[in-house]
């Protein structure tokens, strides 16, 4: 490990329970909750956990859940099981929008609390002033709805933790670096100006959810207070950066937020089995460290990722920059289930290249000023 060089040292904690990696969709659905599992074995044989302060989390109450769910979707929630789903009222699927994005499995609602019990943990942290960051990585399942799942969301965690942060905070940014639009927080926050949602994905008007082109804004109090940015297959991580940074700098600047929540979704990887973007780990973790630089109070969740050797090493990589340590392409010697990354056993395999880049120089130029220029409406 080695730090570097800043006179920034954030108290960092890391929510995790070993219990969430043990669920499963169903064995050919591309969500894999054991990825969580090998992102905590590379995070602690890296030593990453004698750094940080570690909280094994509880299950958010449902009491915590209904603060932004409806009460019939939590009570369906709670009740639902593979062995009862047949005998419930006919409709029932169709209304909760239960099938292969998101089937009903084994102890589904223990699941829901658990991620959502980590990332309110996290917010708390913040609000306490006993962490200047809080990860959870099982986090940032940002497509759920109000009355029902999507995406493989089922109960939405961030919305539920920004709702947290605002009794104390004035002002929450939330950043989406996700392979998908972050649909699920943009419309919980859409009406008002203490929340801003920035979500970069792939859109074309198809791709799942369909939405995030660059004219939602916001509506009401909340006009001009969320942002979305729209891009092709194939993105490659100098493109990506640079409107990442040039983007982001000033939303902070004139937004001046006093906490962040950042989800960073994996599928957004080359190589990822779902993705169809080029960014390789040191570029994906480039934005992480360009928003902790700010040095403003923030919660880290996950999100998608669909190739779950990458995402472990992300997050193992992403957990170190958010310590300030750099950790070393070659994997620890003794670690469990080091077979799993082969052949190279490096931490920072070559992602990209497999797409073609259909972002071309000006459709990104443009896309930047327009969203500078949206920014402008901030500065009044
Ligand atoms: O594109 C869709 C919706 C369909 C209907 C359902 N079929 C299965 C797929 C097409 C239109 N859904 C997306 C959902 C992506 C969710 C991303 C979540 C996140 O990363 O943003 C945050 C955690 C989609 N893309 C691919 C699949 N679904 C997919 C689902 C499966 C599957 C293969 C692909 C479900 C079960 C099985 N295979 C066995
Ligand atoms: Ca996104
Ligand atoms: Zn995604």
């Amino acid at each position: 490990m080695f730090e570097f060089g800043s006179t920034y040292s954030p108290r960092v904690s890391y929510h995790y329970n070993p219990k969430v990696s043990n669920y499963h969709y169903g064995v050919k659905h591309p969500m894999k909750p054991f990825r969580f599992m090998l992102t905590d074995h590379l995070v602690s044989s890296y030593g990453l956990h004698n750094i940080m302060d570690l909280y094994e989390t509880r299950e958010a109450t449902k009491e915590e859940l209904l603060q932004f769910h409806s009460e019939d979707y939590v009570e369906f929630l709670s009740k639902v099981s593979p062995d009862n789903i047949s005998k419930m009222p006919r409709g029932t699927f169709d209304k909760y929008n239960i099938g292969d994005d998101c089937p009903i499995f084994q102890n589904i609602y223990e699941y829901c609390k658990l991620y959502a019990g980590a990332s309110l943990d996290a917010s708390r942290k913040l609000i306490n002033d006993q962490s200047d960051i809080a990860i959870n990585w099982s986090g940032g399942l940002h497509h759920a709805k109000k009355s029902n799942p999507s995406g493989f969301c089922y109960v939405n965690d961030i919305v539920l933790a920004t709702l947290n942060l605002l009794r104390y905070h004035p002002r929450v940014l939330y950043i989406d670096i996700d392979l998908h639009h972050g649909d699920g927080v943009q419309e919980a926050f859409y009406t008002t100006d203490r929340v801003f949602t920035v979500s970069f994905h792939k859109y074309n008007g198809e791709f799942f959810p369909g939405t995030g082109n660059y004219d939602e804004i916001g509506c009401a109090e909340g006009k001009h207070f969320a942002m979305n940015v729209p891009l092709n297959d194939g993105i490659d991580d100098d493109s990506y950066i640079n409107l990442f940074k040039s983007v982001m700098e000033p939303i902070i600047t004139s937004f001046k937020p006093t906490a962040i929540i950042q989800q960073c979704g994996a599928d957004s990887l080359g190589h990822d089995r779902l993705g169809c973007f080029n960014l390789n780990i040191k570029a994906h973790g480039e934005c992480v460290k360009f928003i902790r630089s700010f040095g403003i109070p923030m919660v880290v969740v996950g999100g998608g990722g669909y190739t779950p050797r990458n995402v472990s090493r992300l997050y193992a990589y992403e957990t170190g920059i958010l310590n300030n340590v750099l950790l070393q392409s070659e994997l620890p010697e003794d670690m469990p289930f080091r077979n799993q990354f082969g052949p190279d056993y490096s931490l920072y395999p070559v992602l990209d290249d497999l797409y073609e880049n259909m972002n071309s120089k000006k459709y990104l130029e443009d896309l930047r000023i327009r969203c500078l220029e949206h920014i402008r409406y901030l500065q009044g």
